[in-house]
């Protein structure tokens, strides 16, 4: 039987998940190219018969040669975890510019993209979502995935590049807190989404929730999973007893679905000022600074 693809790229091969994915995705093409940065690429155990291509998804000239003679894409690369703005545009941001327009220029049929419930995580989670709600991500991270997103929209319309997003749980062996028994993604049910996602025909753009049949969801699929195919054999409830009570310190983080992430942040605030010295004896006062007077609005 013919093989869905010829040419496979899988980014972040050398991630957590990355390692999960290269093995079952040997099966479903002729040539697999694993790419991540150059040190992680190196030293991580990565199947043989693959080929291997470093790249540092910022760099615009290296990502139109990773492109090259690629049919689809399964793009797990970036920074994962919510932190400072600048890291995150280079390799979130302008690293998914970078693999959308090297995959136009070079004629890629399908994308999918690792985005994350971060993307929705300022949504309380006595709320249960379904896809026609708003967008509220949590942080750098979480609007770095929903940039992603747009992205997959603007040129799915434009040039017919096909995205399936899949906005991931908690894809982990086992969930790890009580927070997990809504966001979990087995690791099998991840192989079975991905799977689907690159497989199914006709997927235009579309947005899927990545995770198993869990129970106590946060997210209701509203028949996506079976338009790709995806039909998860796990659900979290079956740890439940194990983790339920293992909960984030109360406030937005406990609240929220976004969880730890809502914890994090601001970053780049000035450090709060040293309390003035006292004037010298006999000296010149030197009393706090005169408030700078500000200008009514509109003037120049
Ligand atoms: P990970 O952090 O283990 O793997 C990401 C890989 O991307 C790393 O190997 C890293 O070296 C590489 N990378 C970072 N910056 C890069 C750059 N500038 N150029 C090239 N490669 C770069 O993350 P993990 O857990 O494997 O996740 C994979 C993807 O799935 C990520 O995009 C993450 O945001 C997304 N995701 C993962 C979830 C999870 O539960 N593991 C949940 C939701 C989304
Ligand atoms: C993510 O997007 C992260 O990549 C992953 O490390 C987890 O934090 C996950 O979300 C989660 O929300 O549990």
């Amino acid at each position: 039987m013919a093989l869905p693809f010829h040419t496979l790229l899988l980014t972040g091969a050398a991630g957590t998940l990355g390692r999960v994915l290269a093995p079952p995705l040997l099966g479903l093409c002729s040539r697999l190219r694993l790419s991540d940065l150059p040190g992680p690429l190196a030293h991580t155990d990565l199947p043989a018969g693959a080929e291997r291509q470093a790249c540092d998804l910022a760099d615009t000239t290296a990502v139109h040669a990773l492109l090259h003679g690629v049919d689809a894409v399964v793009h797990l690369g970036g920074i994962s975890l919510e932190g400072p703005f600048g890291p995150i545009l280079q390799a979130n941001i302008l690293g998914l510019h970078n693999l959308y327009e090297a995959a136009r220029r070079q004629g890629v049929r399908r994308v999918v993209f690792a985005s994350s419930n971060h993307v929705t995580g300022c949504w309380p989670r006595a709320n249960t979502l379904d896809l026609s709600d708003r967008p509220r991500p949590d942080g750098n991270y979480g609007l770095s995935k929903l940039f992603g997103e747009g992205l997959a929209s603007l040129y799915w319309d434009r040039y017919r590049i096909e995205t399936v997003c899949l906005r991931i749980g908690t894809a982990t062996p086992t969930p790890p807190d009580a927070r997990a028994l809504a966001t979990w993604l087995s690791l099998p049910d991840l192989v079975r989404l991905v799977t689907a996602a690159l497989t199914a025909p006709g997927v235009g753009c579309t947005i899927a929730w990545g995770m198993s049949a869990n129970s106590r969801a946060f997210w209701r699929d509203d028949g996506t999973w079976a338009k790709l195919g995806y039909q998860p054999q796990d659900n979290a409830e079956t740890h439940a007893a194990a983790v339920q009570h293992i909960l984030q310190p109360a406030g937005p983080q406990r609240e929220l679905q976004g969880g730890i992430f809502l914890n994090m942040g601001p970053y780049d605030d000035p450090p709060p000022e040293a309390p003035s010295a006292p004037p010298p004896q006999g000296g010149a006062a030197s009393g706090p600074a005169e408030p700078v007077p500000r200008r009514p609005l509109g003037q120049a």
